[in-house]
């Protein structure tokens, strides 16, 4: 029974796939992980499979139907059928640290039931990352903070460790909101069940391979979702770390 279970959610990234895996199988050897994949046309699925093929530690699940939270929920309950206590949520493009997990994964294992690897706390690194979207997040992030009255200072980043008694507390399927919507979402979530959510800087480089699945009408959209939040008496708040 895994206690860890990284999801790494797939479309188009046949270039930095094998690195991002090789890279977080190496930093948290007795965590297992898991490819979703949605039918990618350029080959990251058959990749998917071949890496599965050659590490028992790695596995895949292909799915037919397109779309990030999906892909991230289906993870999630993939993790949870095979017992993980913590779930791991990260991409595949190498933006993200496999290096900056132990630290995460500590955080959690101190009973945080969220933990989030965070581009905005002091002593985060972040590079490469262009004035507008490093804007676009910024503003966005204090925008989502203040309206939901929470602490938490990178509500969008998608690098995060969920304890699976807390997910078993959220209605994953009343989530209607994806990309940076869903990340804030989740955060809300966890706080309305009750669940701790601490931050830990991270180091964050823009993607180097392939290209972004993300649009400017996710930026806003999660702009329209937080406020619409907001105006019905979404807050939050979560409960401080024991
Ligand atoms: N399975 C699945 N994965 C997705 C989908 N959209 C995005 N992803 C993956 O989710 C992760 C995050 O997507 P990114 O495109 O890196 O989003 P981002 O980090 O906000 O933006 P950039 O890094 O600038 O491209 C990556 O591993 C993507 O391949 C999808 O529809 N289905
Ligand atoms: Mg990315």
């Amino acid at each position: 029974m895994p206690d860890v279970m990284i999801v790494v959610p797939t479309y188009n990234e046949i270039d930095g796939l094998e690195r991002t895996v090789g890279r977080l199988r190496q930093s948290v050897p007795h965590a297992e992980l898991v490819i979703v994949d949605d039918g990618s046309p350029d080959g990251t699925g058959e990749l998917a499979e071949s890496l599965s093929k050659r590490d028992a530690g790695t596995m895949v699940v292909h799915r037919t139907e397109r779309g990030y939270r999906s892909a991230v929920i289906e993870g999630m309950r993939f993790a949870m059928s095979r017992g993980a206590t913590r779930v791991v949520i990260t991409d595949a493009d190498g933006s993200y640290d496999a290096d900056d997990l132990p630290e995460l994964l500590g955080v959690s294992a101190d009973g945080v039931d969220l933990v989030i690897g965070s581009r905005f706390v002091e002593g985060s690194d972040v590079r490469n990352m262009g004035l507008r979207r490093r804007l676009a997040a910024r503003i966005g992030n204090v925008y989502a903070r203040s309206m939901l009255q929470t602490g938490v200072q990178d509500l969008t980043s998608s690098l995060r460790v969920y304890r699976t008694r807390i997910l078993e507390r959220i209605d994953l399927d009343a989530i209607q909101v994806d990309a940076y919507a869903f990340q804030v979402a989740m955060a809300v979530r966890v706080a309305q069940a009750g669940g701790t959510i601490a931050e830990v800087p991270i180091h964050f480089i823009e993607r180097a391979t392939g290209s972004s699945k993300m649009r400017l009408g996710d930026e806003l959209g999660t702009v329209g979702a937080v406020t619409k939040w907001s105006l019905s008496g979404v807050r939050a708040l979560p409960k401080p770390p024991r």
